[in-house]
């Protein structure tokens, strides 16, 4: 097909074939959304590679052929912010509203005037206009250092292209997926069978984080602007004026902004947006209070973080009280057993609730939480359920205490608990829910990738008997899956081709579906590349294991045990006599294979991994015990003080005596290192697990 082509046509079909693998990569490494399988992307690479080959000029340095992964390694250019970008202090009670009222009436006198601003829950950007004109729209990034988004933000219909006067200047605002978009979204991947978005906040990050702004533009997105930080022209002297006079410029403000002299009455209005906030197209997450004056503003000047002359109220998560129905238990990949509260539906921060985790036996008795209690139950975030405690004085008589039953409930064998673990485990790895949970990983879009085989199909497969374990599902046939339930002739043969396909993975994709524990698609890729094929890893010892950088001794103990399992090995043997490919197949095998270098949603990189963390001080974004989750789901082991053996101390505010200790094992050379929030948080962030700003794996996924 390459052969005999004039220069000419070469040139034109190598332009669109370079085109076409852009979009499909994008499709594949940005949207989760691939339109073509990975035999036609690799058909559509070898054809530009055979060209490229034939033409060695033709080749330039931005063709898809040149690079590893789907997308270039810097996907936004890094824009610095001349004035930097800061954050606001939090205030959580009206108390501290007051204290706050106080410092700046001290500072300033007594003639003060505050503006309310309702706090979008979104994410923080700068606009730039020159002589009028949008020239550059930035994220926040971490205050001083942005990425441009320029092409994005050009897209979103409330932003103006051109002030309707042409002054420059630059403002800072909230970009956010109003609700109805985000809910549009969240309904279409689902229909997709796609991973749904936590919450409007990631939905918005992953948009703008889109690097087609074609796609971006298909969100939905808006912007609220709350700031000049800038401007070539002389400017109103008050923030309040400052506001409207951007209105006038064009730009969206929001309507809901109210101005007060008195502490009292902004704690007023505080109360008054309590529950009506619920009832805006937009999320919002508390009221934002600024001294009106800019003059005032000055004279109260900054904290190391954040202005003296602004603050956040939070507003406390909503609560309701119901009644406890039942308490769940489900079993996980691992064995985890994991109770869930099941119990009457309640309305919550503009949802129906009737079910939320509680993690875990220590928690039910910490919370003395027991069937038939009433019980009070928010949602963490505005998003996530969660019961907060019971109450004993409703109680009748008839409510009974939760105990964990010493049997699993999916197969009746033995529960364990190790010691320094919250959790019970089922020891048996033929339980079937944990088999399930196995096979639906496996098969997983970032492992094995089978199109179309979720938690549905292998509920039903394993119920019909006809799949046990991973290595079963190479010897379906089409007649016998035409067997199921719902199942046509034309789905069997799609989900046939399926399995088929991804015999020819990539080894790292067949390893992370393994679920090595501590593995995860980093590591994999890691082992994958050392190691080359299954058989030299899986006779590799932990000596071997751990000299490959970035596996600790506690992944190496973990693959070495997986290995030295008689039912992982024959698994294994199994896959491999189904004709499984075991070897690594490099960066550019195709997209099965291609993610490494991709930033996209299979990037995991923990920094946690076999690390042993202490979480201490006061979180402004989440709670210790969510902190420690993640910590935990990115292969880290949380412990709860700091010893010689601590790698990393995650010091919140008011953090005591375990930071001091930490100071002190630093000072005696100990290799521990102390990580403020903004750190956690911008490592969370690139692990995929991001609390706010990341697209893909877990934000979507609630990082499970
Ligand atoms: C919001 C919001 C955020 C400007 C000066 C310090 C912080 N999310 O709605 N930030 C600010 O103010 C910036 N105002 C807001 N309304």
């Amino acid at each position: 097909m390459t052969q005999g082509h004039t220069e000419a046509e070469a040139q034109r079909r190598i332009v669109a074939l370079r085109d076409e693998i852009n979009r499909h990569n994008r499709l594949y490494y940005e949207l989760d959304q691939p339109e073509i399988s990975d035999a036609a992307w690799d058909a559509l690479m070898r054809e530009l590679l055979a060209l490229e080959a034939e033409f060695p000029h033709l080749v330039t340095p931005d063709s898809p052929s040149q690079r590893v992964g789907g997308k270039p390694a810097e996907g936004f250019v890094k824009v610095r912010h001349e004035i930097p970008m800061l954050s606001l202090a939090n205030a959580y009670s009206p108390e501290e509203m007051r204290e706050f009222d106080r410092r700046v009436r001290e500072l300033v006198g007594d003639a003060v005037t505050y503006v309310c601003e309702l706090k979008i829950d979104g994410l923080a950007v700068s606009l730039r206009y020159e002589d009028g004109v949008l020239v550059r729209g930035a994220t926040r990034g971490d205050g001083e250092t942005g990425e441009d988004i320029t092409a994005n933000i050009r897209t979103i219909r409330s932003v103006p292209l051109r002030l309707s006067q042409p002054i420059t200047l630059e403002v800072r605002g909230e970009a956010y997926l109003p609700k109805p978009a985000f809910e549009q979204l969240n309904a279409a991947r689902e229909a997709r069978g796609e991973p749904l978005f936590a919450n409007p906040r990631n939905a918005a990050a992953g948009s703008l984080r889109q690097l087609d702004p074609k796609v971006a533009a298909r969100r939905g997105l808006a912007v609220f602007v709350y700031a000049l930080a800038d401007a070539s022209v002389p400017t109103p002297e008050t923030h309040s004026e400052a506001l409207r006079w951007l209105a006038s410029l064009g730009l969206p403000i929001n309507p809901e902004t109210a101005v007060y002299t008195e502490i009292e009455s902004v704690l007023h209005h505080i109360e008054s947006w309590a529950q009506r906030r619920h009832e805006l197209p937009y999320a919002t997450d508390g009221m934002v209070v600024k001294v009106d004056r800019f003059a005032a503003q000055q004279r109260l000047g900054f904290t190391a973080k954040s202005p003296r002359w602004a603050i956040a109220y939070k507003y406390a998560a909503e609560q309701a009280e119901t009644t406890l129905r039942e308490i769940l238990l489900t079993v996980g990949r691992t064995g985890v057993v994991t109770p869930t509260a099941v119990f009457h539906p309640v309305q919550l921060a503009g949802t129906t609730v009737s079910r939320a985790s509680l993690h875990n036996e220590d928690l039910i008795r910490e919370r003395d939480i027991r069937v038939g209690d009433t019980i009070v139950v928010q949602k963490a975030g505005d998003i996530i359920p969660e019961v907060v405690r019971s109450l004993p004085e409703r109680r009748t008589g008839a409510e009974v205490p939760f105990a964990m039953p010493s049997a699993c409930p999916a197969c009746g064998e033995r529960l364990l608990r190790l010691p320094e673990e919250a959790a019970w485990r089922c020891v048996n790895p033929s339980c079937p829910a944990q088999v399930r949970e196995r096979i639906i990983h496996f098969a997983s879009r970032d492992a094995m990738n089978i199109e179309g085989l979720g938690e549905q199909w292998v509920s039903q497969l394993m119920d019909a008997g006809l799949v046990r374990d991973a290595a079963d599902l190479y010897q379906l046939t089409a007649p016998q899956l035409t067997q199921l339930e719902r199942m046509g002739e034309k789905s069997a043969a799609n989900l046939v081709a399926a399995i088929e396909r991804s015999k020819g993975n990539s080894l790292e994709r067949l390893l992370f579906g393994l679920g090595i524990r501590l593995v995860g698609e980093k590591a994999a890729r890691t082992l994958a590349r050392h190691f080359g094929t299954l058989d030299a890893l899986a006779s590799a010892d932990v000596a071997a294991l751990t000299e490959v950088p970035d596996i600790g001794p506690k992944m190496a103990e973990s693959i070495r045990g997986f290995f030295a399992n008689p039912a992982a090995a024959a698994l294994v043997a199994r896959l491999q006599a189904a004709g499984l490919n075991t070897r690594y197949l490099g960066p550019t095998a195709g997209p099965a294979a291609a993610a490494d270098g991709g930033a996209g949603t299979s990037e995991i990189d923990s920094p946690f991994a076999g690390k042993t963390v202490v979480l201490t001080g006061t979180l402004s974004r989440f709670d210790r015990k969510q902190a420690s989750e993640w910590v935990e789901q990115l292969g880290g082991t949380v412990t709860g003080s700091v010893s010689k053996n601590t790698d990393i101390l995650i010091a919140g505010e008011k953090a005591g005596s375990k930071l001091a200790k930490a100071e002190q094992l630093q000072a005696t050379g100990a290799p521990l290192e102390v990580w403020d929030e903004e750190r956690f948080v911008a490592a969370l962030r690139k692990a995929g697990m991001a609390p706010d700003g990341a697209e893909g794996a877990a934000d979507a996924r609630g990082g499970d």
